[in-house]
């Protein structure tokens, strides 16, 4: 991700400004949120929101999509620190560290979950006073909404109920419902977000929205892929239960390339949404 630390220096500068200031007595909360905040997460997630939103606007000024970006990678953190704990995957490590809940203790690592959902609240709905004009106001608005959906039951949670009820137990056609939701759906949220802010068509969001299921369900399949290579499978199924490698790097081709000729499509500078596509699927750990 070399070719976007500037980018990526931004999203990292916006996520530690949406703390606010550790009381002496909680201040153990915050300390567990910034462990995880902080630990080597790549932020693809909103990288590829301010790229949506700079393929749409044609603007590098980032200031409009940033908190939204940021709200997604909170999100995003709270749902690893839980998707830890012992009564979801009781993994020790995350990223090469001891887990949240390792270091901090389990009812903590769960409270900083909670905390980083409803900071994210507090991030985007801290923007809504910022706006003057009722149509920014109301793609703010509507992304929100997009984010909460995806995250939700709908979305990510509804995913991880699947990964919970199912994981030992399940075919091809649970296996890709779980994808779209787990993995995919936020993926989609912060591609979406970025185009709805940047002023994006009903239309145009709809060609994001499927590039952007395209390549969540690539990259989870990728990640199956390295997690085999690096012989830390699970236990639970993965579509490597049911696929040959190459069926699946096969797979993870096909989806790049749908999702790469979806944005073609489109009639803006689409060139570094389908790099990074190309970039994310031949990613490392
Ligand atoms: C607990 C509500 C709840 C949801 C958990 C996201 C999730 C659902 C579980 C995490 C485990 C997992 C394998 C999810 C699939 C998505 C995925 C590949 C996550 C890792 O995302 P990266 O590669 O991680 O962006 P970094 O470490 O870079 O942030």
């Amino acid at each position: 991700m070399n070719n976007y630390s500037e980018i990526i220096e931004l999203i990292n500068n916006s996520i530690y400004r949406s703390f606010t200031a550790a009381d002496e007595y909680q201040k153990k909360v915050y300390e567990s949120m910034s462990y995880s905040l902080s630990s080597g997460g790549k932020r693809v997630r909103p990288l590829l929101s301010l790229l949506a939103y700079k393929s749409v606007s044609g603007s590098e000024d980032f200031t409009k999509i940033l908190p939204f970006a940021t709200a997604i990678e909170l999100i995003h953190t709270y749902s690893l620190i839980h998707d830890d704990l012992p009564a979801m995957d009781n993994d020790d490590l995350r990223r090469g560290k001891p887990t949240n809940h390792k270091v901090y203790s389990e009812a903590i690592a769960i409270l900083a979950g909670d905390g980083l959902l409803n900071m994210s609240a507090e991030v985007m709905s801290r923007e809504l006073d910022k706006y003057d004009e009722m149509d920014e106001l109301k793609r703010a608005i509507k992304a929100m909404k997009y984010i909460f959906t995806a995250s939700g039951v709908h979305g990510m949670i509804g995913g991880q109920v699947i990964d919970m009820e199912y994981g030992y137990n399940m075919n091809l056609d649970i296996c890709e419902s779980m994808y779209k939701l787990k993995t995919a759906a936020l993926i989609k949220a912060a591609i979406v977000s970025g185009a709805i802010i940047a002023g994006a068509s009903d239309e145009e969001i709809a060609t994001f929205e499927e590039y952007a299921n395209c390549i969540g369900i690539a990259y989870q399949i990728r990640d199956d892929i390295l997690d085999l290579e690096a012989d830390s499978k699970k236990e639970k199924n993965t579509m490597v239960n049911f696929r040959s490698n190459d069926e699946l790097v096969s797979r993870i081709e096909g989806l790049t390339t749908r999702a790469q000729e979806q944005i073609n499509s489109l009639q803006y500078d689409t060139s570094e949404l389908q790099e990074f596509a190309k970039i994310l699927m031949n990613r490392g750990r």
